[in-house]
């Protein structure tokens, strides 16, 4: 029988965060698609991923967790398939700047319903400090409404200890959700 593969997919629009949090706690040097984005209007930033980003953790039992991050582009969305295969659960990250948070909440969930299958997921709302709206009760609100029942949370993808947050909560909700994967999941936090 072959070996367990433990894999999570970080998604969400454009500038969110997804190759920043996986820099953020990969212990390899990570493995990026960017080119220079000519998207402006999707979003202001320099670069944007292409192909995949994919980072690792090591996990206490020895073995490798594999983190794979989507490009947030919707013309790159043959991709959200290919890399949602045999994943485990998503952090699905918003960036609450943009002009309509909750939708683009709703289309990267629903992007990956089959993977999440109701709770495996964790949302990690970003630029919250100056974007204090749309509120989580808000984000709460809107999983609700489309029956996902997963926790929302603020985080700032730039430091490592609130995506290792993210991370572990993503792991209790995997093991909630029946997977005896989660358990072996927790444990990452630790140098
Ligand atoms: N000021 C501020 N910047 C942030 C915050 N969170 C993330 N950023 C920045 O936002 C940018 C996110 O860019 P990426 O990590 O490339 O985003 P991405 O989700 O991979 O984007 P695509 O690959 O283009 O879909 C980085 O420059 C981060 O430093 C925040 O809370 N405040
Ligand atoms: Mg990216």
């Amino acid at each position: 029988m072959s070996e367990r593969e433990y894999k999570l997919i970080f998604t969400g629009s454009m500038g969110a965060g997804k190759t920043t949090a996986i820099a953020a706690v990969s212990e390899i040097a990570p493995v990026r698609t960017e080119v220079r984005n000519t998207d402006l209007a999707g979003h202001a930033k320099a670069t944007t991923t292409t192909g995949l980003d994919y980072g690792e953790v090591t996990l206490p039992s020895g073995q490798v967790l594999r983190l794979f991050g989507t490009p947030g582009q919707t013309r790159f969305q043959f991709m959200w398939d290919i890399l949602g295969r045999g994943a485990l659960g998503v952090v699905v990250l918003v960036d609450n700047s943009r002009p309509d948070p909750l939708a683009d909440l709703r289309d990267y969930v629903q992007a990956f319903s089959g993977v999440i299958g109701g709770s495996r997921a964790v949302v990690g709302v970003g630029r919250c400090d100056t974007h204090p709206w749309p509120t989580l009760d808000d984000y709460d609100g809107a999983l609700r409404d489309i029956g996902i029942n997963v926790p929302v949370i603020s985080t700032d993808v730039r430091e490592r200890e609130q995506v290792i947050t993210l991370l572990d909560i993503l792991f209790y909700q995997i093991e909630a959700a029946g997977d005896v994967a989660g358990q072996a999941l927790h444990g990452v936090s630790s140098p």
